[in-house]
């Protein structure tokens, strides 16, 4: 059963150029990463996706981290104005590919946006405010989703490159966060999922409708989350992490029948 479309992009054989914010650059094996992103891929289709894999040229080392070029709503796709000028050309493309699913709608200047700071949780839109999303962009979507029923809330980011480096939806209500990195206050009625101390990126998860894909490399964080009852599939994300990129920064998700997944 095709449950929607997931978008993903190819590791752009410039990937060692990536833009580097809270990580010091290291060498990174770029066949390692196309491996490691194909894996990522089996696994969505395992769960019932058609994966769309976008090509992508040495013009642009980040398209792999095709989340932040667009927000995906059951209404309408935003594409967004990534806040590195290096990875505004990515979303072109993205919004070629959006287009027969959602109507399209756009960030524009002075707004800035990249895809991963925006943590959509039901009718709740949490929107991190981080060297790459301003004000002026939170406010568009604001006014883009309030007519959806959505609620804007603005979510300061600290410490971490997006609002979903620090905290993501891993089920109806619950979220998976990094207490260093945002404040429970922040999401008040929510169930929060703590990471594992030893494990601070830990709080980055794809919620799929029946299961979680989550990083291999935080196996103490992944115990929290089977306890607590949820099915998590992991994959080996090493490569594109040493490019400060996580689990959803690789796809883009579009539920076939409007569905009731958040991200
Ligand atoms: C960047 O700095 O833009 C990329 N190297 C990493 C982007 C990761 N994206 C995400 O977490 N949504």
């Amino acid at each position: 059963m095709i449950r929607g479309i997931a978008i993903t992009r190819e590791v752009s054989p410039a990937l060692a150029s990536c833009e580097l914010t809270h990580l010091t650059r290291v060498a990174i094996d770029v066949d390692r990463a196309c491996a490691q992103h194909r894996a990522y891929e089996e696994v969505l289709r395992r769960a019932g996706y058609d994966v769309q894999r976008l090509p992508a040229g040495a013009d642009m080392p980040d398209s792999v981290f095709v989340e932040d070029a667009a927000v995906v709503v059951d209404e309408l796709a935003v594409i967004t104005r990534p806040g590195a000028e290096s990875r505004r050309i990515e979303t072109a493309a993205v919004a070629d590919a959006l287009s027969p699913y959602r109507a399209l709608r756009y960030v524009d200047p002075p707004g800035t946006m990249d895809g991963g700071d925006v943590l959509v949780a039901g009718r709740c839109v949490f929107v991190g405010i981080s060297s790459r999303t301003n004000a002026a962009a939170a406010a568009q979507v604001r006014q883009l989703l309030a007519p959806y029923g959505y609620t804007i809330c603005e979510v300061v980011v600290r410490g971490c490159l997006h609002l979903k480096s620090a905290v993501t939806s891993v089920a109806d209500g619950v979220l998976l966060r990094n207490p260093r990195w945002v404040d429970a206050d922040a999401f008040p009625g929510f169930e929060l999922v703590d990471v594992d101390p030893r494990e601070p990126r830990a709080a980055n998860a794809v919620r799929l409708r029946d299961r979680i894909v989550f990083p291999a490399a935080f196996p103490c964080t992944a115990d929290r989350l089977r306890a607590r009852g949820l099915r998590v599939e992991t994959v080996d994300a090493s490569e594109l992490a040493k490019a400060e990129g996580a689990v959803t920064c690789c796809s883009l998700i579009v539920d076939a029948d409007g569905g009731s997944r958040d991200g």
